[in-house]
């Protein structure tokens, strides 16, 4: 029991806290939570641990962010026994490191599977949540954290028809656990985000045939995956803390090689020299070439059409090679990084569909009407995509303060202190909530650095002996007033993505992580912290 029930002699409840989802966030909360001495149920819907690697096992499946950067740090012995093979490993060797990080700390008895949970009631008389799941289950707990992931409410667009497809439709972010064989079979992938960009060349080397409806093209950067070299990996193994250190100090909790302050500061050999380094090197570092590429357009044109230049040099047939080329602002979405995703549109069995030339107008027995043809396929595969930030939280019924509905107070786009907490939500915590730097940064730092914030703000609660803890209305507006001033000074928010919610239908347009950076919002939560929790409420 905690000092704070105690002191205040409130009713027992079943836990001091439920953590929903067993994903990074969940684990890491419910590992540091019990090392504090209480008593942590982990709620997951999901079979097992891993939260996004659980459930995204589609075909082609990799992380975009360098393996040895994107894993805990918490634990010095874990980041020194774990052997990561590759430079991106794919969703199986990321599911095998979670399992392990639950076996190691002993986890998984405080977690239970199977179990989606539907609510979450406030009572200001007991100062404590009771928890639903769908199967009829009520839970109490002094604090709820929902480590719920920003990506993980995933999304069917209402395609007419959908029901009466005869063949197999699958969505990336649920596939089957066995895996799905395509051979033989006549496949449509619809979709060109991250999801469809690593699925669409692994699915085309299995069909008979492949068709890819694309509505938006994306930049891809190769992703050059390779096995990783040991000396590689005992370099940084003998430097983590000071590359862990180096890495918090930059815009995306990412360590990239920072280029010159323009794209136009220097002349065009220069620049495309730079260009051309960063795309044999592969990956998301290409975004660090320049620093105004969000707040300069002609800086960012000058990548845009460099990445243009190579989607003609790879792609043979120029129209199709045109389709490819994407039109939006470079980064403005968020960046792709594939292998021979452009090469696969070379191949006989594959073809590409502008859904803007011709719209899918209805899904019918044998396939994708678009455009007034049907293509007839035997399976279909949904890349479209997530409900991004709020979606996860806005499923559960989450009633705070006098019975007022989260889903309700968010209708206008999401609102809440840091990301970490929400008026008139008292002792629920969100990780990387909207408001957070979350999806623009190396998640996993991110989900320790606030699951390391809301642990310490529940041991120094339970010292004070405080036993309900809410931010501040006033504290809260002015958040969500810079969170929305800084992401005006950004190009990034103005077109569409899922970043705005822009990919979901009647979806409130509001950019929702925030973009000031790793950096600049950690020292927020710790001068927060020290000027003794200004903003929240804690008694
Ligand atoms: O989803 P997306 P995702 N008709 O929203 C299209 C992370 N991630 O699953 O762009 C036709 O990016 C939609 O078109 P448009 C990463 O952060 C990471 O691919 O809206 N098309 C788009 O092309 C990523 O950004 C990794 O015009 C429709 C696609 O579906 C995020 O997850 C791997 C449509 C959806 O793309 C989401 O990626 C995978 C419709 N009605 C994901 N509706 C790695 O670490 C939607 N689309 C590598």
């Amino acid at each position: 029991m905690t000092v704070a029930a105690e002191t205040a002699d409130l009713p027992a409840t079943d836990f001091d806290a439920i953590v929903v989802g067993a994903g990074f966030g969940g684990m890491y909360m419910l590992y540091r939570l019990r090392e504090q001495g209480m008593r942590v149920r982990v709620l997951e819907a999901g079979s097992s641990v891993g939260g996004t690697w659980f459930w995204n096992r589609y075909p082609g499946a990799r992380v975009d962010t360098e393996t040895m950067f994107y894993s805990y740090q918490f634990s010095d012995e874990l980041q020194q026994e774990w052997d990561w093979s590759e430079r991106y490993p794919s969703r199986d060797e990321l599911w095998a490191y979670a399992r392990h990080v639950a076996d190691r700390f002993d986890l998984w008895p405080d977690m239970q599977f199977d179990t989606r949970v539907a609510a979450a009631t406030w009572d200001e008389d007991s100062l404590s949540w009771t928890v639903e799941t769908e199967s009829g289950d009520r839970l109490s707990s002094r604090y709820v954290v929902m480590a719920t992931g920003c990506l993980s409410s995933f999304n069917v667009p209402k395609f007419p028809g959908l029901e009466s497809f005869a063949g197999d439709v699958y969505h990336t972010a649920r596939w089957p656990e066995d895996g799905v064989d395509f051979t033989g079979r006549r496949v449509a992938v619809i979709g060109t985000g991250s999801s469809g960009v690593q699925t669409i060349p692994v699915v085309a080397e299995q069909a008979a045939h492949l068709t890819v409806f694309q509505r938006t093209p994306n930049y891809v950067i190769p992703a050059h995956n390779r096995p990783l070299d040991p000396d590689e990996v005992a370099k940084i193994r003998a430097n983590y803390p000071a590359l862990r250190a180096q890495a918090r100090q930059t815009f995306s909790g990412n360590i990239f090689e920072l280029g010159g302050p323009s794209a136009l500061a220097v002349s065009e050999e220069e620049r495309n020299a730079e260009y051309e380094r960063r795309w044999e090197t592969g990956g998301l570092a290409f975004m660090a070439a320049y620093a105004d590429f969000m707040t300069s357009e002609a800086a960012n044109e000058t990548a845009s059409e460099f990445v243009r230049g190579k989607i003609r040099e790879i792609v043979k047939d120029p129209e199709t090679a045109e389709l490819l080329c994407p039109r939006q602002l470079f980064m403005c979405k968020r960046l792709c990084v594939g292998t021979d995703y452009y090469e696969t549109y070379n191949r006989d069995n594959v073809d590409l569909i502008d859904v803007n030339a011709s719209p899918i107008e209805e899904i019918v027995p044998e396939g994708i009407r678009a455009g007034g043809k049907v293509y007839e396929i035997d399976a279909l595969v949904l890349a479209t995509g997530f409900d991004a930030m709020t979606g996860a939280l806005n499923r559960i019924d989450i009633c705070g303060v006098g019975g007022s509905s989260l889903r309700d107070l968010w209708a206008d786009g999401p609102r809440a202190y840091l990301g970490l907490m929400v008026a008139n939500f008292p002792n629920l915590f969100t990780i990387t909530g909207p408001g957070s730097p979350s999806v623009l940064t190396n998640m996993i730092p991110s989900i320790e650095q606030h699951v390391d914030w809301v642990a310490d703000c529940l041991a120094h609660m339970d010292a004070q002996g405080a036993a309900r803890i809410e931010p501040e209305a006033s504290a809260q507006d002015g958040w969500v007033a810079h969170v929305n001033e800084v992401a005006d000074l950004s190009m990034r928010s103005s077109c569409e993505s899922w970043y705005l919610g822009s990919n979901i239908e009647g979806k409130t347009r509001v950019f929702m992580p925030y973009i000031g950076g790793f950096p600049a919002y950690v020292r927020k939560c710790e001068e927060i912290v020290d000027a003794g929790y200004a903003g929240f409420d804690m008694r």
